[in-house]
């Protein structure tokens, strides 16, 4: 956190400049523009946050980056970069206790930059296990489940799923259909039935956070849904295969058929959406973050190129103002994004975070990726039809960003209720 100003830094600042204070304040050498930080958002960054984000970037630079064509390619999650990550602290770090690292907002934010830098893939199996699993049992668990869960989870030793999206409800969640009954023969017991698709992380987890109606009350209520407790028969998660973006992830289905839970799997006080909607603020604050860092790698090789590449009496094609134009949109909307993203992220950790806020954030900053990212891919010509150059990976990715966790213009609506108070989605 900052710290307040000392009382010397306070009387400078309010005492009334002088000439000679004034000659000393623009004796520095003048600043100097850095297109990778262009509005100088690591300023406000501290010590600690700096540190997490230097051993993030190594990490996915050193590890990640080497095999993320193999996995696009062949659409391969490969699980142990969870327990890679889990060794180095980086999943669930936000959470105080259970093994967790406990660290800011913003450091977990420099964590999903980092990641998405290199593949909103890897981001997105680490969003689930973070932001909506570990952080829904944290936020809503008994202190048996987290007892349970959590220590494993962060070391990635224990990987998790998140289930609300269904066949027939996506941006609608509320209109579910999965239902959670008393077991017919299980005493204690509830009995699940339903379907989710589109589930990241689902043909490999081991524990599965599945929201479902409780027959009861009719009321939304999550389960911990352990794979090993299943009999046989009841629990399927078929892989979704030959996707067009994200395939450096693992996505799937989840088919219950009676599935039977035990009453103490169930998280007992909070009932409604404001359940799982509590886990995608996290999540969705990390893509805010994470997509401003696939823009940032774009950006990268997208000037590279341009400097390497000649056309025209031998000149590179960064010396034409449309190729600037693409790189000077592109720049300025990152260093925008993240600035906002460390706004909310500071707000967050005061508890002044409303959730339009990152509606906010997770809409402009996946649109702006999105578009930039586009534009970029042109500077590379035919070039960017190879998946070497990366660029048309992150273009199909962010495709991807932009419509789960709400899409774009579901948090538009979300952003028109609060500016008007007159609801649009039915
Ligand atoms: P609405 O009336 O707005 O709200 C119902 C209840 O929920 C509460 N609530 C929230 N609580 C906490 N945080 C939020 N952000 C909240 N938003 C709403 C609200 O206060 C109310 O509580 P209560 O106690 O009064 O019942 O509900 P609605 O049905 O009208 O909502 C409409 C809408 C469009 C806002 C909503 O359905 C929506 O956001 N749709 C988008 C669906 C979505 O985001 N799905 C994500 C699936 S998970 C996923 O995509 C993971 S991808 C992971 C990866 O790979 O990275
Ligand atoms: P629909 O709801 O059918 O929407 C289609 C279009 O209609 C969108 O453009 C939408 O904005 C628009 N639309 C819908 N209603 C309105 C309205 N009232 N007004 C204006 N426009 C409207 N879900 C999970 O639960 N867990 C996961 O782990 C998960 N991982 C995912 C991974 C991948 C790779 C993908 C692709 C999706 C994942 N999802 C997950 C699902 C994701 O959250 C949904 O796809 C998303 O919420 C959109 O729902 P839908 O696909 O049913 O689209």
């Amino acid at each position: 956190m900052f710290k307040s100003l000392s009382s010397r830094a306070a009387r400078q600042l309010l005492q009334p400049a002088t000439t000679s204070s004034i000659t000393r304040r623009y004796a520095h050498a003048p600043a100097v523009f850095d297109w990778k930080d262009p509005l100088g958002s690591s300023n406000n960054y501290t010590e600690e946050e700096l540190a997490i984000a230097e051993t993030a970037e190594s990490y996915c630079q050193e590890r990640l980056l080497p095999r993320v064509l193999d996995a696009y390619r062949n659409e391969e999650y490969d699980r142990n970069i969870l327990a890679e990550m889990g060794e180095l602290g980086l999943l669930g770090a936000t959470i105080q206790g259970y093994d967790c690292a406990g660290v800011s907002s913003v450091a977990s934010g420099l964590i999903t930059r980092a990641v998405e830098r290199v593949d909103s893939g890897y981001r997105s199996g680490m969003s689930v296990q973070s932001s909506l699993v570990m952080g829904g049992i944290d936020e809503f668990g008994t202190e048996e489940q987290k007892q349970k869960f959590l220590p494993g989870m962060t070391k990635g030793k224990i990987l998790g799923c998140f289930g609300l999206t269904e066949p027939n409800h996506g941006s609608d969640p509320g209109s579910l259909e999965t239902v959670a009954k008393p077991h017919p023969s299980k005493e204690g017991y509830y009995s699940l039935s339903g379907s989710k698709t589109w589930i990241t992380n689902s043909p490999i987890a081991d524990v599965l956070l599945v929201w479902a109606k409780l027959q009861e009350t009719g009321k939304i209520r999550g389960f911990l849904v352990e794979r090993e407790n299943c009999p046989p028969g009841t629990l399927e998660t078929p892989k979704l295969s030959h996707k067009n973006g994200l395939r450096a992830s693992i996505t799937g289905m989840i088919q219950m058929d009676g599935v039977p839970v035990t009453k103490e799997m169930m998280f007992p006080h909070v009932e409604g959406l404001r359940g799982p909607f509590s886990c995608l603020n996290s999540a969705r604050f990390g893509i805010a973050w994470g997509t401003i860092g696939a823009l940032e790698d774009s950006i990268a090789r997208a000037r590279t190129y341009a400097l390497e590449r000649r056309q025209f009496k031998n000149n590179p094609i960064a010396k034409y103002q449309l190729v600037q134009k693409k790189l000077s949109d592109a720049t300025t909307d990152a260093a925008y994004g993240i600035l906002a993203a460390l706004q909310v992220g500071r707000l967050k950790d005061e508890g002044k975070a409303a959730p339009e806020m990152i509606s906010m954030i997770k809409r402009q900053n996946c649109d702006r990726a999105l578009i930039n990212a586009r534009h970029l891919q042109e500077i590379f010509g035919g070039n960017a039809v190879s998946d070497e150059y990366h660029i048309g990976r992150h273009v199909a990715n962010l495709f991807v960003t932009q419509t789960y966790e709400g899409q774009s213009d579901i948090h538009s609506l979300i952003l028109g209720r609060a500016i008007t108070g007159i609801q649009a989605f039915v």
